[in-house]
């Protein structure tokens, strides 16, 4: 299970520098910006992958910049990938090396509310402490790891990582990136700022560099005519990515909670904070060409529709051209649709000027931690009916479970649009309800994902028993 082992005890070797493609000063001749870093499996069996992580503070370089000093798993940005197939067991032995406490929550992994890194169901790892995390991964695609405990600024310093589950009955092509997006704000001496400016604040911390994979300014190397297949999350604090590469449908055939049943194509791929989508491509047949990928402009409120595209990532087309390139996926197997839920939590979204300065975020008029905990029996279905009051669109994540969108605005969805998700959009002045069966015991948050949004108080917890 463990991907290019003399990898990972170089990187182990280097300690304080990044790995994984973050290093400027690789001997390494055509760097890979896609490699992301890797991680040593201790455990014989093949179902198990059992590692050693830590959080500690690394350096490492961002483009032109001089060198930063930043957050880490294991010492790089994004942290070492962590591999497995559906059914296996992942076992983490953690240690907080930073300055404060922390934890780890696995993001979109239907867990152990007691694994899921919260502080509602876990006490924080003080530093110097240490935590075993051990679960089976139930559900194919992509996930991925952060800190739930002061987020927004654990995540902004580089905390997060991508978690991989194969399923069963993969759809073939001919090559496979995991592309992990961010963007940060560095300053000219390469530190990170202590913001919070009241843009930031508002908005969620927007960068001025963004990251594939930790690299800025990546080249993504592909062949001629091949099928690729790229699984994509946006692990950025605020800026949601849509992604355009010219020329070149992206078809969607995944999202948070695996398979779609009906994949479609696009040249606009919009990925809010926290989701997750799988994509097939059909690489251009012409060698030692480029595509620069790009991430257009997309109004999420308060005049963000003025910002101007930004640069991702170069994509360039080399090497042995691929004659008979992998089909592209067009179906799926069909979802079934949850049972209609006979009952109904309202929550209403809302962003508020406070008079000590800055904002407070709320649900139903209040702000974390002083929104009321919800019951609900174990095993019982309820409707989550989201309206969304603000001038912004909110990224909607629910701990322990995946949903379905069952109505926008009132409108139902329609079955070809019926996915499973953790991580939805809720667009400004809008409505949107989502089906939830809540079969899994615990306490299990909800909230924005817009870190400062969530941090700002836009989050609450569910109590199932
Ligand atoms: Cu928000």
């Amino acid at each position: 299970m463990t991907r290019g082992l003399p990898f990972a005890l170089a990187c182990t070797a280097l300690l304080a520098v990044a790995c994984g493609g973050s290093t400027s000063s690789s001997a390494i001749a055509a760097p890979d910006d896609s490699a992301l870093a890797t991680v040593v499996d201790e455990n014989p069996d093949p179902h198990t992958l059992e590692v050693h992580l830590d959080a500690r503070v690394a350096t490492t370089v961002f483009g032109a910049s001089p060198p930063t000093a930043v957050w880490s798993y294991n010492g790089s940005i994004p942290g070492p990938l962590l591999d497995l197939n559906v059914g296996d067991r992942l076992i983490v032995h953690f240690t907080n090396h930073l300055p404060e406490s922390t934890t780890i929550h696995w993001h979109g992994v239907r867990l152990p509310a007691a694994m899921d890194g919260t502080p509602a169901m876990q006490s924080p790892i003080e530093p110097g402490a240490s935590f075993d995390y051990d679960f089976v991964v139930k559900d194919p695609g992509l996930f991925w790891f952060h800190p739930h405990m002061r987020s927004d600024a654990q995540v902004n310093k580089g905390l997060y990582g991508a978690l991989r589950v194969r399923g069963a009955n993969e759809p073939a092509s001919d090559d496979e990136k995991i592309l992990v997006l961010d963007d940060i704000k560095i300053k000219a001496d390469g530190s990170i700022p202590d913001y919070l400016d009241d843009t930031s604040r508002m908005m969620g911390r927007g960068g001025n560099t963004v990251l594939v994979n930790g690299t800025a300014n990546a080249t993504l190397r592909v062949r001629p005519n091949a099928t690729e297949r790229w699984r994509i999350v946006n692990t950025a604090n605020g800026r949601f990515f849509k992604l355009h590469l010219p020329g070149v449908a992206l078809r969607v055939v995944g999202t948070d909670g695996g398979p779609l049943a009906h994949p479609y194509d696009t040249d606009a791929l919009l990925i809010a904070p926290g989701e997750r989508y799988d994509v097939f491509l059909r690489i251009p047949d012409a060698t030692d060409t480029s595509l620069v990928m790009t991430t257009q402009a997309y109004d999420r409120g308060h005049d963000s529709g003025a910002d101007p595209p930004l640069d991702v990532a170069t994509v360039r087309v080399e090497g042995a051209r691929v004659a008979t390139p992998a089909t592209l996926p067009a179906k799926g197997a069909a979802i079934d649709a949850l049972p209609t839920p006979s009952q109904t939590l309202p929550m209403r979204l809302d962003e508020k000027s406070v008079a000590t300065g800055g904002f407070a975020f709320t649900i139903n008029d209040v702000s974390y931690p002083n929104i009321p905990t919800i019951d609900v029996p174990l095993g019982e279905m309820r409707a989550i009916a989201l309206d969304n009051a603000s001038e912004m669109d909110h990224p909607f994540h629910l701990h322990g479970f995946f949903f379905q969108a069952i109505a926008r605005g009132g409108v139902a969805v329609p079955e070809s649009e019926r996915v499973w998700k953790d991580t939805i959009i809720v667009p400004m002045k809008s409505t949107l309800t989502l089906a939830v069966r809540f079969d899994a015991p615990g306490t299990w948050m909800y909230h924005c994902h817009i870190l400062e949004h969530a941090e700002g108080g836009m989050m609450g917890d569910i109590m199932v028993h």
